[in-house]
């Protein structure tokens, strides 16, 4: 059944890929067989991430306005929109998106978070590959960053923008060990409010800072509303995507996806009803360890 499907998605079947991840998300059986079993495009994978309201999905639906310009088709997952932080925000999504839903050459689907620590849905890999047979030239993943997701959206993207706003000044320090590290491009959002230069500049030095490599990370000025400044950002993406690290890059992301997939099957391999029924039990023990009792699963 799958191997129909994946090829319908192959031929660019908007309700084949919809139908696809819904499966998907509801963990259906023989996607990984299938997937096992077809050559995946290798299509890079552009992941926005950023705070809560930062303006990821107008930045994506201004990026979408220039790629259908340029005459090219693109592929959006929005990833944790349910997030306890932004309830209904799937609404929101569709009603600032929705100039494209209709569209021919776009897709756009949102995901809901069931990552049980509030991470990346689960099947976000198997379903980014789903999307990546889908014959769009572009594949973004918009995910609120605020918790350790971002670091697993380094992971799964190709490249990572992370969009910041000027208010964000005091926030910056404690994103430090996220955020800043993942970025290969920001964009400071909402540069319409005032301070947005000041912000910049404090942003520019911080990167700097932190940075032992040499490289320089693009920082963007844009007012999403406005579609102001995303042609800057898409220029940088696409010159990002030829730079040679690309492919040392791909090979890094590789072993990330390995274990992630692995993590799962072996997750997957654990019976959760008799794990907790046997972990009761045990607890019940005045000598019990926790240390001592998962040996018996480790290995
Ligand atoms: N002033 C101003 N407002 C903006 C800009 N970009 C987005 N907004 C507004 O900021 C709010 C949040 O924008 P979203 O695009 O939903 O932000 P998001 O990061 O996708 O939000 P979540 O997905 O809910 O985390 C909306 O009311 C937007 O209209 C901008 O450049 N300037
Ligand atoms: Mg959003």
């Amino acid at each position: 059944m799958w191997d129909k499907w994946i090829s319908q998605i192959q031929q660019g079947d908007v309700r084949a890929l919809a139908r696809a991840i819904s499966l998907a998300e509801n963990e259906s059986a023989g996607l990984l067989e299938a997937l096992a079993s077809i050559q995946i495009p290798n299509k890079p994978v552009i992941g926005i991430t950023g705070p809560p309201g930062a303006g990821k999905s107008t930045l994506t639906d201004a990026l979408i306005g220039a790629l259908i310009a340029e005459g090219k088709s693109v592929a959006v997952l929005c990833v944790d929109p349910s997030s306890p932080f932004h309830q209904g925000a799937v609404l929101g999504d569709r009603i600032r998106m929705s100039e494209w839903y209709t569209h021919p050459n776009v897709f756009i689907r949102s995901l809901a978070t069931r990552g049980a620590l509030g991470g990346l849905h689960p099947r976000i890999l198997e379903i980014t590959d789903l999307v990546k047979c889908f014959p769009a030239d572009w594949l973004l993943v918009e995910t609120v960053g605020v918790g350790q997701s971002e670091v697993e959206v380094a992971g799964l993207a190709d490249r990572t923008v992370v969009v910041l706003v000027p208010e964000a000044g005091d926030e910056i320090q404690t994103m430090k060990a996220g955020l800043l590290e993942i970025a290969d491009l920001f964009v400071v959002n909402k540069s319409d409010r005032p301070d947005s230069a000041r912000f910049q500049s404090y942003l520019e030095r911080m990167v700097q800072e932190d940075r032992t490599d040499g490289k320089i990370i693009p920082i963007l000025p844009t007012v999403a509303t406005e579609k102001q400044g995303v042609e800057n950002v898409l220029k940088a993406l696409t010159e990002l995507l030829r730079s040679p690290e690309q492919k040392e890059r791909g090979d890094l992301l590789m072993i990330e996806k390995a274990k992630h997939l692995l993590r799962q099957h072996w997750l997957r391999k654990l019976d959760a009803g008799k794990m907790k029924a046997s972990l009761r039990e045990a607890m019940a023990s005045k000598d019990f360890n926790l240390y001592a009792w998962i040996s018996r699963y480790a290995d």
